[in-house]
């Protein structure tokens, strides 16, 4: 049943960044930590329209999709340990997650770099004619770089099965769209392109599914990219687990709205609604939380890698 799949990842997504938050303080975890909390529903709508060919590009503020995508509880939380047990061996960290076996091509620290990495890939995929697309995550802050617009300018040029996903939060850091970009709206600038453009301020993890199966068949029926521009808001500071509401430059009555459409309860009150009982969901979330906890534990007791390891994978071989 595709809305309970949906709630399913959902809530380990955010099971995850809660125990992450739990835990952080002790300073075992050293990765700098940017969260998913309130961005869920896209990363998981998103990821779940996708193939098993089609190839993501993601951003260092992507737990939620990586878990979406792979479903490696036990590595995420050997990656956030650093231990040796994780799938890079503890060498990304939260910020550098990869693994490209499950078309999930890695994320950057870089703002905006992947971009023109997943363009690469596209153009790959027109050349080999396979049919399948690449897609590109990228927050609100990653427009204010050349990249992307290079990119997107190449992408609709040369006519690439590019999918961007511009997952917006209205912020760089602590920067409000509107004191960083020199025009009105970046859908309206986006719409002189030559590609097929959908936008969305809803955190109803299905709607996001549904939009994004629109923009597969864009991508296959026109053979143009699809830009993606999905609104959400950003729950806890820009890196570390903490709320930040007395920073000053956000309003906690704000947060308070968004709260009302959390995407997680959304979807289990949904749920509720279609008939799935409050007895079967608490039954899933207890799963769900064991495998949180066990995957949190035996990253905990797992042994770093030994010192050469850092000097593997580094360059191609
Ligand atoms: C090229 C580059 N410039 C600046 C930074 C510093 N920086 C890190 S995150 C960030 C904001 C990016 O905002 P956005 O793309 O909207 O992503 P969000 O953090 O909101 O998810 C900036 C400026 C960086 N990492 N890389
Ligand atoms: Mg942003």
């Amino acid at each position: 049943m595709l809305s309970l799949e949906l709630y399913a990842k959902l809530y380990l997504a955010r099971r995850a960044e809660e125990k992450i938050r739990e835990h952080y303080g002790e300073d075992e975890m050293k990765t700098p930590m940017h969260m998913s909390m309130g961005e869920e529903a896209i990363a998981i709508g998103v990821s779940h329209a996708l193939r098993p060919d089609d190839q993501i590009f993601a951003t260092y503020r992507s737990h939620a999709l990586f878990l979406a995508r792979t479903d490696k509880v036990e590595d995420f939380f050997a990656e956030m340990y650093g231990k040796e047990t994780a799938l890079l061996k503890g060498k990304g960290g939260s910020m550098h997650l990869c693994a490209p076996e499950f078309g999930f091509m890695g994320s950057s620290a870089i703002v905006a770099s992947n971009i023109p990495v997943g363009l690469g890939a596209a153009f790959a995929k027109k050349r080999q004619g396979n049919g399948n697309i690449a897609a590109v995550f990228f927050g609100d802050g990653a427009a204010d770089e050349g990249s992307f617009w290079e990119s997107l300018n190449a992408a609709c040029l040369m006519k690439l099965p590019v999918l961007f996903v511009c997952e917006d939060n209205g912020l760089a850091v602590h920067t409000p769209a509107p004191l960083r970009q020199g025009y009105r709206s970046l859908t309206k600038v986006v719409s002189k392109f030559n590609c097929s453009l959908l936008s969305s301020s809803t955190t109803d993890v299905e709607s996001i599914y549904q939009l994004t199966r629109q923009a597969i068949d864009l991508i296959t029926d026109k053979k143009i990219p699809c830009f993606m521009h999905l609104k959400y808001y950003r729950y806890l500071e820009h890196v570390g687990v903490n709320e930040d509401f007395a920073a000053g430059y956000r309003s906690r009555k704000e947060f308070e709205e968004w709260l009302k459409v959390d995407p997680v309860k959304l979807q289990r009150q949904k749920l509720l609604r279609q008939g799935v009982t409050e007895a079967d969901l608490a039954k899933l979330e207890r799963e769900i939380d064991d495998r949180v906890e066990r995957s949190l534990n035996l990253a905990q007791q797992a042994p770093f890698a030994e010192d050469g390891e850092l000097y593997r994978s580094v360059l191609a071989e």
